[in-house]
């Protein structure tokens, strides 16, 4: 089953994706998604001048030897733009050994561990009230589980606020709806540490006094903190009893953790810009975390991040995959498969995608009732249509920074 042709499609139907569409010699293809916010033509660059000329001709049953090919051949080792790469390849390879046996990659995977994913959506407000709609409307989705974010008084603008949030498409504001802004050059946003500080605990106990002490409850603090000031936070709402509390110290730092850990019992999630097994390798063997947050598209795909959660299932660690809209719907479904296949998964963060990208995509993945499934259609369960992705040229996006009241540029 030799590879014949390995394309690059670039599409913006919402906010950038970089897809990899291989076809064999029998006529079968496989989607690999490459998405990487904000730098996607570095890896387009990668993709197209330095692997596709190494896939054609080669046998598209040997994803391992492929993948070990890719990374280890390379020289150059790890890395966002390198394994986004390899992500996109070893996804199509799945995707077109799966559809040669005539099954959902699940099944190849194992078979299904469980009925459907847990996932999360993303409610935010700038005050309570604005939050307490945000988390209704995601109720009235089907949500069972929620990341909460909110506005910090006295800061004007931050990232993971919506300030019209909208679930349903095309119009208002939605922030992470295309995290990435267009326009030449990336946008400024505020941030004060203290004043974040004091503020969330009586957000969550606002939260929990009107939702009441089932409903699981996320929040993501987008490595902004140092590690006292993360053990501060987790220990501060341990009383709300948070399923996690994501990124809270900058990924550089793996021993960090070990402070944070000494001081609280709040879960800990963390990963979303780690690349590979081994950034999460010391993390996982002194167990200073809960969930691994990587997504499938920026950790090598589908066969290296089999490897790493189950390293992490030796250490009851479970997976928490990065599901924001940033990662396509090729990579969202090639996550559910595994998700679905795996035994220590633990939920699934899942934002929806719009009209436009849903047009350009064809899923068969469904959210019924707060739970995905990739469903059963061969393969990962995804096709492009070239024709509507063409529509919508690349657009120059980037993520927000943010800089302290005194100018400093700060953590993400
Ligand atoms: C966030 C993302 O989903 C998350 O947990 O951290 O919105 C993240 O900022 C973007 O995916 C960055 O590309
Ligand atoms: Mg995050």
């Amino acid at each position: 089953m030799r590879i014949t042709k390995a394309e690059v499609v670039v599409t913006s139907p919402d906010r950038n994706f970089t897809t990899l569409k291989l076809t064999t010699e029998d006529g079968i293809t496989g989607l690999g998604d490459a998405t990487l916010n904000g730098r996607e033509l570095a890896v387009v660059s990668y993709l197209r001048d330095h692997v596709v000329p190494m896939l054609i001709d080669r046998d598209a049953a040997r994803i391992e030897d492929t993948w070990q090919l890719l990374y280890r051949g390379a020289y150059w080792r790890r890395g966002p733009v390198t394994m986004a790469a390899i992500a996109a390849v070893d996804i199509a390879l799945w995707d077109i050994k799966a559809k040669a046996a005539g099954m959902p990659l699940y099944q190849l995977l194992g078979g299904a561990s469980r009925e459907g994913l847990m996932a999360y959506g993303h409610a935010s407000g700038k005050d309570l009230p604005e939050l307490f709609d945000s988390i209704r409307e995601h109720q009235e989705q089907g949500y069972r589980s929620i990341r909460v974010q909110t506005g910090v008084p006295g800061l004007k603008s931050i990232y993971g606020i919506a300030s019209n949030a909208r679930l349903d498409g095309d119009q208002g504001v939605r922030y992470d709806h295309e995290p990435a802004q267009r326009g030449a050059l990336p946008a400024q946003e505020d941030w004060d540490t203290r004043s974040y500080l004091r503020h969330v605990p009586t957000v969550f106990e606002a939260v929990r006094n009107e939702f009441g002490p089932e409903l699981p409850l996320l929040h993501d603090a987008h490595h902004r903190m140092t590690p006292i000031q993360a053990a501060q936070l987790g220990k501060s709402l341990e009383p709300y009893d948070l399923f996690w509390l994501e990124d809270c110290t900058p990924a550089e730092n793996p021993e960090a953790l070990r402070l944070v850990r000494q001081h609280t019992t709040t879960p800990l999630a963390i990963g979303e810009v780690f690349n590979s097994l081994w950034d999460y390798q010391q993390i996982i063997r002194e167990q200073l975390i809960d969930y691994v947050r990587s997504a499938v598209t920026h950790t090598g795909g589908i066969s290296h991040l089999r490897k790493l959660v189950e390293y992490a299932a030796q250490y009851q660690i479970r997976s928490g995959f990065h599901g924001p809209t940033d990662i396509s719907p090729v990579g969202m479904a090639a996550q559910m498969h595994l998700g679905l296949a795996i035994h220590n998964f633990g939920i699934q963060e899942y934002m929806q995608h719009g009209a436009r990208t849903n047009a350009v995509f064809q899923q068969s993945f469904t959210f019924e009732d707060g739970l995905l499934h990739p469903g059963d259609q061969p393969g990962i369960g995804v096709d492009l249509d070239v024709d509507e992705a063409g529509k919508y040229p690349y657009e120059q996006a980037y993520l927000p920074y943010n800089r302290l009241a005194d100018g400093t540029v700060h953590d993400w």
